[in-house]
């Protein structure tokens, strides 16, 4: 009996390291997602421009001395709220956007999905 759960047990893992190595194999056929950072400094988001593929992750950090946000501009259609200093905020894109600080608006921005 308890040769057969055994026995169970390794095929079931064979077969569980077989599906992880097919889906590590798919995995990197595709575009694997990256994560870009935009810190905010000086009253500037750096960099200003940021060409990203849809799907990839981008982190703003506030890096600066007062709080500041990151909305989309002009329709507001996302937004971070208000980002005290230290914080970080993400956003997975999926268009090219226009962005600016709802704060300070003169803080503009451009996510450019190629
Ligand atoms: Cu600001």
């Amino acid at each position: 009996m308890s040769k057969k759960i055994t026995t169970l047990k390794a095929v079931i893992f064979l077969l569980c390291s077989v599906f992880l190595l097919n889906s590590c194999d798919t995995e990197t056929e595709k575009t694997i997602p990256k994560v870009h950072t935009v810190e905010i400094k000086q009253m500037k988001f750096q960099p200003a421009e940021l060409i990203v593929q849809k799907g990839d992750t981008v982190v703003w950090i506030n890096n600066d001395i007062v709080a500041h946000d990151v909305t989309e501009e002009p329709g507001k259609a996302w937004t971070s709220s208000v980002m005290p200093v230290g914080e970080s905020w993400s956003l997975v894109v999926t268009q090219s956007a226009d962005y600016y600080c709802n704060i300070h608006v003169v803080m503009k921005g451009k996510l450019i999905v190629q």
